[in-house]
């Protein structure tokens, strides 16, 4: 199997320019952006880390399936084309395209989650829980005790724990239960992955009790790669038919295209039932559009369905793990304090750990964020007390555990030689951060202030 030296599976045909500005330039929009990243021009940015959502490079062959949508309002071929390779891949015969993640979070939610129920899953996503709670669930988190210990190592770390999670449906009764959704890769914790047998006790634990469960599937492949890698009996298996396995212990998914299928936007739901698709297909046409093209245009159909097929080809999959394994390399190499182990799609700075002397009241995460642009163009996103907000009843900040920065790194987009760029701007400022100040709000608005705050240094 190749290991994390493995060239790209791909030559380059097509460039986009970017440019490092000059630093005293960096410095000023800095502080005209209030020290929220957010606020930059993405042209201000070298490398550009923020997310790994929509910022993928399409190959030939999606850019030449672009200029093959079929606009048809109702009907279109890349629907037809889109449904027959989700349900060869996923096992799901029903597919309702949406927007994007959030679009088929939005329907499917809309349908099963009745106020007060719960929705139990490893971690939920922001916008997950954001779209339970809209509809008056309670999102609950039960991943495995292990995942919120940076340091360890388990191969399976977005893992739910099932003993909590049967405990959690005994104690509640299943009627206060909506569904189980998994999210493959855990994102919040990291970009961890779920083991089969996770997923097969899920499906057990489900059936004892009635219940369905789904799959928020973003990154279903490169969940499928470190199970090939890490779990016996896969080794041997193809990404497909892992692939095919996994979503075999689920009712359904919603998808947020932006990451998996190698598509700049897009989304759906896969169902196996047809009661169900009827109903969610209902609330499809008035949140998204007509069924068969659910908010998007024919031809994004089209890119997402030859993403869908991209993104299970093991050297795909080899180099896309392998870089973001080697930017993590690097910089434990450099003695950087990161999450271990490394995740799918992002490498986690321990802010905290690596800027000791800055108090967790003055953001260290962010502070480390504001130092990476201004050593290097790269922008990466803060994942702590910024992002965590206030208690809504007692109106004091949520210090969550850890104060972390993000790496997120884009699909085909980023060579090597940037992540070397990267871990050499870390081990430039490990050099001077005992000089590196925290931060305090000048401007904080009561809701997601991560995206809109201004700051100053302290
Ligand atoms: O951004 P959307 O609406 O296409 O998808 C929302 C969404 C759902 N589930 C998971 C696991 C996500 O990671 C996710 C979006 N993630 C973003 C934007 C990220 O930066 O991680």
């Amino acid at each position: 199997m190749p290991g994390t030296k493995m060239p790209p599976p791909w030559r380059i045909k097509m460039v986009e320019p970017i440019k490092m500005i000059p630093r005293e330039e960096r410095e000023r929009l800095l502080e005209e952006a209030g020290y929220n990243l957010f606020a930059l021009p993405s042209e201000a940015v070298y490398i550009d880390l923020l997310t790994d959502s929509g910022t993928s490079a399409m190959s030939d062959a999606q850019w030449g399936g672009l200029m093959q949508g079929d606009e048809a309002y109702a009907g279109s071929r890349n629907f037809y084309h889109l449904q027959s390779t989700v349900e060869d891949i996923m096992g799901f015969k029903y597919v309702i395209p949406t927007h994007q993640g959030r679009g088929a979070e939005n329907i499917l939610f809309q349908h099963l989650i009745r106020p007060g129920q719960y929705v139990l899953g490893n971690m939920h996503f922001d916008t997950t829980k954001a779209h339970i709670e809209w509809r008056q669930g309670r999102a609950v988190d039960l991943a495995a005790e292990i995942a919120h210990d940076t340091q360890a190592y388990h191969p399976f770390k977005g893992n739910i724990d099932l003993e909590a999670l049967e405990e959690f449906i005994q104690q509640k009764g299943p009627d206060q239960i909506a569904f189980i959704l998994v999210t493959v890769t855990c994102n919040s914790g990291g970009g961890q992955p779920v083991s089969m047998a996770n997923m097969r006790g899920v499906r057990a634990i489900a059936d004892r009790y009635g219940l369905k469960v789904f799959m928020d599937a973003a990154r279903f492949a490169e969940n499928a790669w470190f199970i090939r890698q890490r779990e016996e009996g896969y080794r041997d298996k193809t990404i497909k038919e892992i692939v095919r396995e996994m979503f075999s212990y689920a009712d359904g998914c919603t998808m947020s295209a932006k990451k998996d299928a190698l598509v700049n936007i897009g989304g759906f739901v896969g169902l196996r039932d047809e009661e169900l698709y009827k109903e969610v297909s209902r609330l499809g046409v008035v949140f998204e559009g007509f069924p068969t093209y659910g908010g998007l245009a024919g031809r994004d159909m089209e890119a997402m369905a030859l993403g869908l097929k991209e993104v299970i080809q093991p050297e795909y999959l080899a180099y896309r793990i392998g870089q973001v394994e080697y930017l993590g390399q690097r910089l434990r190499e450099a003695g950087i304090p990161i999450v271990e182990p490394v995740g799918g799609h992002a490498v986690f700075v321990d802010a905290r750990k690596f800027l000791p002397h800055i108090e967790k009241e003055k953001f260290p995460a962010q502070a480390l964020c504001i130092e990476l642009y201004r050593e290097a163009g790269i922008r990466s996103v803060e994942v702590g007390g910024v992002l965590a907000g206030r208690d809504p009843e007692t109106g004091e900040n949520l210090y969550p555990k850890l104060d972390l920065l993000r790496l997120t790194i884009p699909r085909r987009v980023y060579t090597n030689e940037h992540m070397d760029v990267i871990a050499d701007a870390f081990i430039a400022i490990k050099k001077r951060r005992d000089s590196i100040r925290g931060v305090a709000f000048v401007e904080e608005p009561p809701i997601l202030r991560h995206f809109t705050a201004r700051f100053k240094l302290v």
